[in-house]
């Protein structure tokens, strides 16, 4: 599987504004932020998409989640609301091929997206 600039980030060979990191788990500001908070969290397990994503990841994913939802949670970005968005290959908008979350909070969000 080939590395990304996520890898990079998750054994600290580039810098990132990093927010949150577990065993599994590594959370930072997205660097083109489209919202008051913009944190992606990223699986340290590099999965390229969630489409390449098995049923041996399911707890992993679950993790992820659940990390974004705490996170989101002790910011105080929860009763608000925020949005999260997994985006998969060309249509879905992905351009970085190692899986991670879209945490968006601080303003109204809109749908459909465009
Ligand atoms: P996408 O779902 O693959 O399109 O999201 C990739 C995100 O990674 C996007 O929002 C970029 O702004 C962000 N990003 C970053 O935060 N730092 C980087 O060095 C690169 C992309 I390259």
């Amino acid at each position: 599987m080939g590395d990304t600039i996520f890898g990079k980030i998750i054994r600290r060979e580039i810098p990132a504004d990093i927010v949150y990191e577990d065993d599994d788990v590594l959370a930072f500001r997205d660097l083109n932020a489209q919202a008051p908070v913009h944190v992606l969290f990223v699986p340290k397990k590099p999965i390229a998409t969630l489409d390449s994503a098995t049923a041996a990841d399911a707890e992993l994913l679950g993790k992820l989640l659940l990390a974004a939802a705490a996170y989101a949670r002790n910011e105080g970005l929860a009763e608000q609301g925020y949005r999260t968005v997994i985006n998969c290959n060309e249509h879905g908008g992905q351009t970085v091929f190692h899986l991670h979350v879209h945490l968006l909070a601080g303003r109204q969000m809109h749908w459909p997206p465009g």
